[in-house]
């Protein structure tokens, strides 16, 4: 059964943004899918298991942008 933990991104602006997000948290463990959006700012991760909040928000930051856990 999988899950999806689900964040506000501040910073992304067009698809770039959301490629980026995009390519830093597809390489946490475990991560099935991934929805992001510049507009919106949500950013959904489905996973298998439950992912650390940390692992994600880790990735965002890596990205150049900020995640808070919605
Ligand atoms: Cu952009």
């Amino acid at each position: 059964m999988s899950t999806t933990q689900t964040y506000t991104v501040t910073g992304m602006s067009c698809g770039h943004c959301e490629s980026a997000v995009r390519s830093e948290v597809s390489q946490i463990p475990g991560v099935d899918h991934i929805e992001v959006s510049a507009s919106t700012g949500r950013l959904a991760v489905t996973t298998e298991a439950p992912v650390e909040d940390a692992a994600v928000i880790t990735a965002v930051d890596e990205a150049g942008y900020q995640a808070v856990r919605t």
